[in-house]
C-alpha cells in the first residue's frame, strides 16, 4: 500500500442504522412493500406529490428523535485528527454526520433538512414538513413500522398542495433530495477527490445504487488502496481491496482509532 495522504469515505444507510434509521434494502427497509418509483422519481413527485411529501415529512421529523452513533463521532473524529485530505461523501439525507462534528462532509443525494425551489432552483433551510397534515402521521408513528406510517401518510394528504418559493414566488418547493434519474450532487468534486485519493473507504452501503457503487472502481483504477466496511459482503465486495464484515458502531471506531 501506498503512503496514505489522501482519503475519500463513501458511507450509506448502513452507518446510520445504528442510530435508529431503517435502511432501504433490508428485510425492514423503508421501501418493503413499496416501489421505489412511488417516491423517489421526478415522475412520482408530480403524480403524486402528497405522497412524496408525507414519506420525506416523516423522514425529516424522525430526525428529532435520533443521535449520532459511534461510527458517526469516529468519522468525526477522524475529520478532526487526519492531517492530509479527507473527504466524507455521503448517499445518507440525513444530518448524523454533521451533529457529530463532521466538517469535511459532502451530502451527494440531497438533504432532508433542505428545500429545493423546482423553478429557480433556489435551495433553503427547512426543518419543518411541507405537509400541512404531517401531524397526522407523526403522531401514529410510536406504534407503527415506517411501512404503515407511509401507508397512514397516504391517507392524510389527499389535498395537499407544496408550499411556494418564498425566493421566486413562481414554482413550489420540494425536498432537496436527488430521485432516480437526477445527477448526484457534487460529482465532479467528488471523481476530483477519488482521482487523488490513496485509501478509499466504504461504510454500510450496498453498492446497489450508482454512481455511488462505482466510486470503488474509479479510486481503485487511480491507485487508492480500497476498505469496505459493512455488515455483510455487498455485491460488489470481490472489487475491494479488503474487506471487514460488522457493525458500522465497532467497524468504524476500529479502523479509525
Ligand atoms: C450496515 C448496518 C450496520 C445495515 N453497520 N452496515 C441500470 C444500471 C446501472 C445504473 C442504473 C440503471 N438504471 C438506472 C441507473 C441509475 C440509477 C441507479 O443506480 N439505479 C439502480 C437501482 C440500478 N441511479 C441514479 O439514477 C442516480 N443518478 C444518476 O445515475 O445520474 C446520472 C449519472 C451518471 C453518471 C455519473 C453521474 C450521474 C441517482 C440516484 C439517487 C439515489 N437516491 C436514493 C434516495 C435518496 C433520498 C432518500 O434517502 O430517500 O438514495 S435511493 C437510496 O439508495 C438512497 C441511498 O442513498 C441509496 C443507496 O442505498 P444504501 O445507502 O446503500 O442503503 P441500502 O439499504 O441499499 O444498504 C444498506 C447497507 O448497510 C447494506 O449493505 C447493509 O448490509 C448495511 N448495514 N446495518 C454496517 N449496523
Ligand atoms: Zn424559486
Amino acid at each position: 500500500m501506498r503512503r496514505i495522504e489522501t482519503i475519500v469515505v463513501l458511507t450509506g444507510a448502513g452507518v446510520s442504522a445504528e442510530s435508529g434509521l431503517a435502511t432501504f434494502r433490508g428485510p425492514d427497509g423503508l421501501w418493503e412493500g413499496h416501489r421505489v418509483e412511488e417516491v423517489c422519481t421526478p415522475q412520482a413527485l408530480a403524480r403524486d406529490p402528497a405522497l412524496v411529501h408525507a414519506f420525506y415529512d416523516a423522514r425529516r421529523a424522525r430526525l428529532a428523535e435520533v443521535e449520532p452513533n459511534a461510527a458517526h463521532k469516529a468519522l468525526a473524529r477522524l475529520d478532526a485528527a487526519w492531517p492530509g485530505e479527507l473527504l466524507i461523501v455521503t448517499q445518507n439525507v440525513d444530518d448524523l454526520h454533521e451533529r457529530a462534528g463532521a466538517k469535511r462532509l459532502l451530502h451527494m443525494h440531497g438533504e432532508l433538512k433542505s428545500a429545493l425551489c423546482a423553478g429557480c432552483e433556489a435551495r433553503m433551510p427547512w426543518d419543518r414538513p411541507m405537509s400541512p397534515n404531517s401531524v397526522r402521521f407523526e403522531r401514529s408513528r410510536e406504534t407503527t413500522s415506517p411501512s404503515a406510517r407511509f401507508s397512514t401518510s397516504l391517507e392524510a394528504n389527499g389535498d395537499f398542495t407544496a408550499p411556494e418559493c418564498p425566493r421566486c414566488g413562481a414554482a413550489k418547493l420540494r425536498p432537496d433530495i436527488v430521485f432516480f434519474g437526477e445527477m448526484p450532487y457534487q460529482m465532479d468534486r467528488i471523481d476530483a477527490a477519488l482521482s487523488r485519493a490513496d485509501l478509499f473507504v466504504s461504510i454500510g452501503t450496498s453498492g446497489a445504487v450508482y454512481p455511488a457503487a462505482g466510486f470503488v472502481q474509479t479510486a481503485r483504477h487511480c491507485g487508492a488502496w480500497a476498505l469496505e466496511l459493512n455488515l455483510e459482503p455487498s455485491a460488489g465486495s470481490y472489487l475491494f481491496s479488503e474487506s471487514r464484515m460488522g457493525p458500522a458502531g465497532e467497524q468504524v471506531p476500529a479502523w479509525v482509532d
